[in-house]
């Protein structure tokens, strides 16, 4: 497309009029008389590179313009970026446990949490999440909630921007496991929730020779109680899909508001089995040239749903699919081969398909979509009896944009962003007329991308991030387990430039979402003394300070603590050997930041209080002797003298 190496005219010298900051030759007073291009050609760096730094850094103190949450892949958790700086700010505790945050090491407000997170009789304490969808107000993130998926056990989390903390997990136990989620409706009304491999529906157990009779696939639509910043678990429902895999999920806007789109594979309906000389699943799954979009008007399916039209499967309210046929909640279109990303365009009038083994995107009109589902205009019917709309009168058209095309983004001034796995590459492409901009090489094998608020309604333009899935020769050797690199590219221009390399050393993040950081409001320290963020409200066994004690009835000792700098109060925790011991701790710091910890030597228990928070930890004190217990974040000079002793005297 172009020779990028040679795009970079800039001098030193016309860099640093441009910048207006400092005279590149000779800095002197701008730093302690250091000379930049000196520094520069010691470091071996272009031009290109200092403009790249110019953009990116950012001096100590100053924040970031975006936020981006960044699915943490099988580390179960989410991953905070400033954007541009690609500062890491935080991992958030979402399906796995994680000691910092004390999230999952003891507290029973996490016990609740975990407890209602199980599937199967088994505690799952690991997740694959995938996709964080912010909240939305009229199709736009409006900084309160998060959610994500965790693919491998099909479960949704909720977390809270207010404290950046998990608050809720939902299990799916009618799916084998997930992947079309998570994605919000333009007000959160509902967080969508499409399943992956399909299993059987209305019976436990099948085996694959029943597949076509009794697997199934699922959409769950999660109401979201934004007032109780929970899902409403009960007020929740599915619709029943046919058995094919389903894939990516998009919310429709504007125009297409009240509806959802769902991609899908292996319409074969392969059953696999290499082992008794059957076509792999990769290779059974993937033969036709076309599998189905799936059309679904969630708004009228919650009007079924309301009227009482679902059955109900292992507890959860489901709208068979005959009942979504028969209703017109769900329809097919042809999308080419291996269909991965279904995104909607701002505007809501137009949805971008890439087929992974197809080199184009195929753009939908809404419009055209609509008018052949008023007028019938359907070309057959699938095996299960959902109409199919006709692919060519529905399309806008299609443009070729490299090998493998996977996710696509948005900017403000009518272009998307496709990323292209087999060819590593970004394409820019425009909406209107449909034509390829430009195209820039990441590295390597890209598989999202996200742009500033680029699957909103008004996109920002400024910043992509490519999420690519290898590094191979990008960062220093740390063994055959390589991180994944997060590539920043500045959007702003005409070109396309590659400005920064993130390593992601903590799993494999699929998507993210990145909003403008002024949205979010978050606390500064919990808003009063005993508050408990696991219900935003004040603890009911807070203690304030003055109130500590420790009050025995037969074998159950409650220990009601406070914790400041740099004292616990109770300092000796004196039980019996088989004690039910339930310590209730209420950090009184009104301070930014001063954070207690608090972990039992031996107990596996450790907890993080944040100023005015209120936590409770109960255990068995099952093993007799004398634990230290003492607080695990620094946060004082005689942080090391905040202590106490747990004595546990043999019975
Ligand atoms: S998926 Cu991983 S690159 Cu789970 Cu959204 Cu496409
Ligand atoms: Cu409190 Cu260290």
């Amino acid at each position: 497309m172009r020779s990028k190496r040679m795009t970079w005219v800039l001098t030193l010298t016309a860099t640093a009029a441009v910048l207006g900051v400092v005279t590149l030759q000779s800095c002197s007073g701008a730093g302690r008389g250091a000379d930049v291009s000196a520094i520069a050609r010691a470091r071996g760096l272009t031009e290109a590179d200092i403009v790249a730094a110019v953009k990116t850094f950012q001096p100590t103190g100053k924040m970031d313009e975006y936020l981006m949450f960044g699915s943490g892949g099988h580390s179960g958790q989410v991953v905070v970026i400033g954007v541009p700086s690609m500062r890491l700010l935080k991992v958030i505790a979402v399906f796995t446990p994680e000691p910092w945050q004390g999230f999952g090491y003891g507290s029973d407000e996490h016990k609740a949490l975990f407890e209602n997170a199980r599937m199967a009789g088994h505690d799952i304490t690991w997740g694959d999440s995938h996709h964080p969808a912010l909240s939305e107000t009229d199709g736009d993130y409006d900084g309160q909630f998060l959610f994500i998926n965790d693919k491998a056990n099909p479960r949704i989390a909720v977390i809270d921007l207010r404290d950046f903390e998990t608050k809720q997990i939902v299990t799916n136990p009618n799916m084998g496991t997930n992947h079309g989620g998570t994605f919000v409706t333009p007000n959160t009304e509902y967080v969508i929730e499409g399943a992956q491999y399909s299993v059987p529906l209305w019976t436990d157990y099948a085996d694959v020779d029943r597949y076509e009779e009794d697997y199934r696939g699922l959409i769950t639509m999660w109401k979201f109680d934004r007032d109780r910043g929970r899902i409403d678990e009960a007020a929740s429902f599915s619709i029943v899909l046919p058995p094919y895999w389903h894939d990516l999920a998009d919310a429709g806007k504007g125009p297409s508001f009240g509806w959802a789109f769902l991609n899908s594979f292996n319409t074969e309906m392969a059953t696999g089995g290499v082992e008794d000389g059957n076509p792999p699943f990769e290779a059974g799954a993937s033969r036709n040239d076309m599998d189905y979009m799936h059309i679904i008007n969630w708004q009228k399916a919650a009007e079924v749903a309301a009227a009482g039209n679902t059955r109900m499967a292992r507890g959860r309210r489901v709208i068979p699919l005959q009942t979504a046929i028969d209703e017109g909640l769900l329809f097919f279109v042809p999308e080419p081969k291996s269909p991965h990303g279904v995104d909607v365009t701002p505007d809501g009038r137009f949805l971008v398909v890439s087929g992974k083994l197809d080199p184009h995107v195929t753009v939908y009109s809404f419009a055209k979509i609509q008018q052949a589902i008023q007028n019938g205009d359907f070309t057959s019917t699938d095996p299960y009896g959902v109409p199919i709309l006709d692919f060519n009168s529905v399309i806008e058209g299609q443009l070729e944009v490299g090998l493998g095309p996977l996710h696509t983004q948005y900017d403000n001034r009518g272009n998307a962003y496709t990323s292209i796995f087999l060819e590593s590459q970004v394409t820019k492409w425009s909406l209107d007329p449909l034509a390829v901009v430009d195209k820039i090489d990441v590295h390597y094998n890209v598989g999202h991308l996200a742009a500033v608020e680029g699957d909103t309604k008004s996109p920002d333009g400024k910043y992509l991030v490519a999420m690519n899935k290898w590094s191979l020769d990008r960062f220093n050797n740390v063994g055959p387990l390589l991180p994944q690199n997060f590539q920043l590219i500045d959007i702003s221009g005409d070109e396309m430039e590659l400005i920064y390399d993130m390593p992601i050393g903590v799993g494999e993040p699929h998507y993210a979402q990145i909003i403008k950081a002024d949205k979010l409001q978050p606390f500064e320290i919990y808003p009063e003394i005993g508050f408990d963020p696991s219900t935003m409200s004040t603890a009911s066994d807070a203690v304030q300070a003055g109130e500590e004690r420790i009050e025995r009835r037969g074998r159950n000792v409650d220990v009601y603590m406070t914790a400041i700098r740099s004292h616990f109060n109770p300092e000796y925790i004196r039980v019996r050997e088989g004690d039910n011991v339930t310590i209730h701790i209420t950090s009184i710091e009104q301070v930014r930041d001063a954070t207690h910890g608090f972990g039992i030597a031996k107990y596996n228990i450790n907890l993080s209080i944040e100023p005015g928070e209120s936590q409770t930890v109960s255990f068995v004190a099952d093993a007799p002797g004398v634990f230290p217990f003492y607080c695990t974040e620094f946060c004082s000079a005689l942080h090391l003298e905040m202590m106490g002793y747990l004595l546990v005297s043999p019975r």
